[in-house]
């Protein structure tokens, strides 16, 4: 077992400015922290090895300062970045935080707050593109509602695709290296969330005017909250060439969304999931969004920081020896892993061959599967000791 889990730039560790620049507050209790200067959150990132930063535009820029602050605030941003390094894979919205938002943004009832929800992106877009990002995430949180009768779901899905659309035929005629990412939750803030799950977004993608450039950014812990199985989900984003960005946290079940710093919560399904990405060949950012726990002063905050980079650094690790494993090959081989990737019917083969074939049922049923020796070996490499 090697013992080098530093994270380095080419690790493709980001964070989101809001993720380390939490305050603590939540429903209960105000801030257990200060404001952190978006310029002492890059320099701190890139001390621990990280690679890019991403934000909203409100994390940069006060939701309505004026046009020199705004300059000043983005000078600042881009002279930390140029002198630390860091780049900026992705950018998104603040269309929550603000009560304007309080009954959605794309999707509002409310013509004039669409219309001022569309201007705030294509603002913040064009600073996206001005910082090279290539990944422009759209977290729709308010887009929902708490009761049915005042949302026509439908009338708010087709607001939410014109949106889309609206800023697909922008970035194209802007000629930005640019793509979207959708990303799914199923409630919280709003009591139903539009577009919940990843199979909600997916469907919902081939909709658009502009598919190809829309995808998706699951969320750990937003699959779980919904129950689904955060790997099943992440492989079918892949399978559908849409996994465009992701979000890495922690979360135990179903219940509030806990953005635990990436490992705590569901360990299991955190190390099958970067056993997917690795294996996959995924090449984007790893993208933490996760809040350190209000316990936290900022040595704490660091901690956490380090600790989302350790964690994925351990788990890729400790996946490379699971699959270099022979006893971990001899247990897949008995399961029959690889038979799935053989196509059920031969090329050119007839109907009437699989129809004539034949077949014990009854012998087959009789075959155990394996599954317990092979998930048990998984778990012994978790552990760290295999
Ligand atoms: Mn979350």
């Amino acid at each position: 077992m090697s013992n080098d889990y530093s994270p380095r730039p080419e690790h493709k560790f980001s964070f989101g400015l809001w993720t380390v620049g939490w305050l603590g507050i939540d429903p209960f209790g105000v801030a257990t922290r200060e404001p952190m200067d978006p310029v002492h959150a890059v320099e701190r990132l890139a001390s621990l090895g990280a690679w890019g930063v991403s934000f909203h535009d409100d994390d940069l820029i006060p939701f309505g300062a004026d046009d020199a602050e705004r300059s000043n605030r983005i000078a600042a941003f881009r002279k930390a970045l140029d002198a630390s390094g860091l780049v900026v894979p992705m950018a998104t919205t603040n269309l929550f935080t603000h009560p304007v938002f309080k009954d959605g943004a794309f999707t509002a009832n409310d013509r004039d707050i669409r219309r001022f929800a569309l201007r705030k992106v294509l603002r913040n877009l064009d600073l996206a593109a001005e910082l090279g990002a290539k990944t422009y995430v759209l977290w729709g949180g308010r887009e929902g509602s708490e009761s049915p009768v005042a949302k026509d779901v439908r009338a708010a899905l087709d607001r939410y695709a014109e949106g889309l659309n609206v800023l697909c035929a922008y970035v194209r005629e802007q000629g930005y290296d640019i793509r979207f990412a959708i990303e799914p939750k199923p409630n919280e803030p709003r009591g139903d969330i539009l577009l919940p799950t990843i199979g909600h977004a997916l469907a919902f993608i081939t909709e658009l005017a502009d598919p190809e450039i829309v995808g998706l950014n699951p969320e750990v812990g937003h699959e779980q909250m919904a129950g689904l199985s955060v790997v099943h989900g992440y492989a079918q984003a892949l399978w559908h060439g849409k996994l465009f960005h992701l979000d890495l946290n922690g979360q135990t079940g179903p219940r509030y969304d806990q953005d635990l710093r990436f490992g705590n919560g569901d360990v299991k399904s955190a190390f099958l999931l970067v056993d997917l990405l690795e294996g996959a060949g995924y090449d984007g950012a790893r993208h933490f969004d996760f809040k350190p726990a209000r316990t936290e002063d900022e040595d704490g905050v660091w901690a956490a920081a380090a600790g989302c980079m350790k964690n994925y650094l351990i788990f890729k690790e400790r996946a490379a020896a699971f699959r270099a494993d022979p006893e971990v090959a001899a247990a897949l081989a008995a399961t029959r892993v690889a038979e799935l990737s053989e196509p059920t019917l031969a090329a050119g083969e007839s109907l009437t061959a699989l129809r004539t074939e034949e077949f014990d049922p009854e012998a087959a049923a009789k075959r155990g599967k394996g599954v317990e020796l092979l998930d048990q070996l998984a778990l012994e490499h978790l552990f760290g000791v295999r």
